[in-house]
C-alpha cells in the first residue's frame, strides 16, 4: 500500500553537519522524497544532506514552524508528509509505524510518542518532560483529547495538513497541528517512539533560554486557542 501513495519527508535542519548525514541514511528506502530545510546554518549541514541524497531548501527566517512550511511548499504532489529532526534523536527507521496507518485509511494524523516508546536516558530533559505533561494535560482539560507528547516525528495526510492551515512559525508548530487536528475531528493516533539523545549541540531544550522560549510560546499558544473555542461556542450557542 505505501508504494500507492507519495510519501515525502521534511527534516529542518539548523546546524545539524554531524547528524544529518545519519538521520538521512536511516530513513526507510520506500520514501520518496527527502526535503532537509536548512534554516540558515553556518555550517555544513546543506552540502552535507545533499551527498547523503536529500534535496535541500534554504528558509532565511529563522524558526521550527518557518522551516517546516518550506518543506511542506517544497512537496505539493506528497500525499503523505513526514516531519522528523535533524538531530538523531529520532529514529527514522521506525517511519512505518507512522506511515502504516495513514495509507491504510486508519488514521489522517500519526504522532510518534516519546514517552510511550523507550526514552534514553538524557534525550528529554527534565524541565521537557514537565512541559510535554503540562501541555497535554492542558489539551486533555480544555478539548478532551489525549495526547501523551508533543513530539516532532509525525505524519500526516497532506489534504488534512492543508485543511489545518498552519500558521505558527517556531516553536508553537507542534502543539497548534495537534489542537488544530481535533478541532477539525481529523483521525488521530499515537504510537510509541523511542527517543535518543541528539547528536551535536543543544539548542532548545538543553539552554534555559530556548526551554524558557520553547515553554512560553507552547503555552500561549494553547492559550490563544482555548480562548479562540470559547468565543466560537458562545457564537454557535
Ligand atoms: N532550535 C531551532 N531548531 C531549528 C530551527 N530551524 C530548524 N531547526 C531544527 O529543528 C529540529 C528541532 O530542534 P532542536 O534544536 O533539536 O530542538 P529540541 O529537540 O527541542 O532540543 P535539542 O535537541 O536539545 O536542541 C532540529 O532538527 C533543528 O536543527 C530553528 O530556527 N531553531
Ligand atoms: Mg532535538
Amino acid at each position: 500500500m505505501r508504494q500507492d501513495a507519495v510519501i515525502g519527508v521534511v527534516i529542518p535542519a539548523l546546524n545539524e553537519e554531524r547528524a544529518i548525514a545519519r538521520v538521512i541514511a536511516d530513513i526507510p528506502s520506500w520514501v520518496d522524497r527527502i526535503v532537509v530545510v536548512d534554516n540558515g546554518s553556518h555550517d555544513r549541514t546543506g552540502e552535507v544532506a545533499r551527498e547523503a541524497g536529500a534535496e535541500v531548501a534554504v528558509e532565511g527566517e529563522r524558526g521550527y514552524g518557518a522551516a517546516c512550511q518550506k518543506g511542506i511548499d517544497a512537496l505539493p504532489t506528497a500525499d503523505v508528509i513526514v516531519f522528523l529532526d535533524g538531530d538523531y534523536s529520532d529514529h527514522p527507521d521506525e517511519m512505518a509505524r507512522l506511515v502504516d496507518p495513514i495509507v491504510s485509511g486508519e488514521a489522517d494524523f500519526v504522532i510518534g510518542s516519546r514517552v510511550r516508546g523507550t526514552l534514553q536516558p538524557g534525550a528529554l530533559t527534565p524541565q521537557q518532560r514537565l512541559g510535554n505533561w503540562l501541555a497535554c494535560r492542558l489539551m486533555r482539560l480544555i478539548w478532551g483529547i489525549r495526547y501523551t507528547d508533543l513530539g516532532p516525528f509525525r505524519a500526516i495526510r497532506s489534504d488534512a495538513l492543508q485543511r489545518l492551515e498552519m500558521a505558527d512559525r517556531n516553536y508553537g508548530w507542534t502543539v497548534e497541528m495537534q489542537i488544530k487536528a481535533a478541532e477539525l475531528g481529523l483521525a488521530t493516533l499515537e504510537v510509541p517512539v523511542n527517543y535518543r539523545p541528539r547528536i551535536g549541540v543543544s539548542k532548545v531544550s538543553g539552554t534555559v533560554k530556548g526551554t524558557v522560549l520553547a515553554g512560553a510560546k507552547i503555552l500561549s499558544t494553547i492559550a490563544r486557542f482555548a480562548v479562540r473555542s470559547q468565543a466560537g461556542e458562545r457564537e454557535v450557542s
